[in-house]
């Protein structure tokens, strides 16, 4: 198959379901400016909890301190991962993003707690004032790690530039563990791609066609858009608190699960249901560390 025939293909023939990841608190928000973010591990879980029961299928993990301060603390996200596995089939990504604060050395040491998945940004992005730092020695760093430790990588991508980072990724080393490749489009940062169609198809249409499957996600407005435009076009769906704090305008966002519920239901209206954990997991070839 030719690269432009795969192109063809992944925007013309949608999946039979959707994939719904949720994002539920991400690092950039205060809990003093969003009491709802759920911050604890009791209110994660709860959220966890609340999301799989509404469609999701993946949760993207961040974690906060006893001040509700991110942190990239060993054990916190220890028991983290293994409290949303006991208390739920999610397939379990931890960010390695981290906060625009973490020093790169800090984000590799996430592994240590051996998520289902790990986000893997493919460049520096302008973060509204501050710079989300990945240079291209971490990322490939990263990757040989997730390749090492069995763990299916996310390829992060908030920018058009960052489809050529991952190109050169691939042909360096490879395809991920598990053979397939998931992307997200991390769309409208104040410094990234804009939470626009046309710049969303035009990093589709860039896509390398080792890519299995791709998901994008709109940061604040953006968010309905975005979903509409990805399931339009084959696409899997990210939403949450992480990027997005308004239901509608005027109404903050309560719980995740209701981002999660919505979603569900433009994915069921598009034809495409979301996807069962099970089926996620076959999707992104996740290795099994559910111990019945
Ligand atoms: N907090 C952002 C600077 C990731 O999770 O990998 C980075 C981020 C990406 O959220
Ligand atoms: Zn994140």
């Amino acid at each position: 198959m030719t690269h432009d025939v795969a192109r063809t293909v992944r925007t013309t023939v949608p999946a039979a379901g959707t994939l719904i990841t949720v994002a539920p608190t991400g690092a950039e928000t205060a809990k003093d400016d969003c009491p709802q973010l759920p911050t604890t591990l009791a209110e994660l879980v709860g959220t966890a909890v609340a999301c799989e029961g509404a469609g999701a299928s993946l949760i993207h993990l961040h974690i906060r301190d006893a001040d509700h301060r991110p942190s990239l603390d060993a054990v916190l996200l220890r028991d983290a991962v293994q409290a949303v596995r006991e208390q739920t089939s999610l397939v379990i990504q931890l960010s390695t993003g981290g906060s625009v604060h973490d020093p790169l050395e800090k984000r590799l040491t996430v592994l240590d707690a051996e998520p289902d998945s790990c986000s893997l940004t493919c460049g520096t992005t302008n973060f509204g004032d501050e710079v989300f730092l990945n240079p291209y020695p971490f990322m490939a760093q990263l990757y040989r790690q997730a390749q090492e430790r069995e763990i299916v990588p996310e390829f992060e991508l908030f920018d058009l530039g960052h489809v050529a980072a991952l190109r050169r990724l691939v042909d360096a080393y490879g395809l991920p563990f598990g053979g397939k490749m998931h992307v997200d489009f991390i769309t409208g940062v104040p410094g990234g791609m804009p939470g626009t169609p046309a710049a969303l198809l035009a990093g589709i249409q860039a896509l390398p066609p080792e890519v299995t499957s791709w998901a994008a996600t709109g940061i604040g407005r953006s968010h309905l858009p975005i979903a509409a435009v990805a399931l339009a076009s084959g696409g899997h769906l990210r939403v949450g608190m992480e990027d997005n704090l308004n239901f509608a305008k005027g109404q903050p966002v309560q719980r995740n699960d209701e981002l999660v519920s919505r979603a569900a239901d433009l994915a069921r209206l598009m034809q495409r249901p979301p996807l069962t954990t099970d089926q996620t997991r076959a999707l992104l070839s996740v290795k099994e560390r559910r111990t019945v």
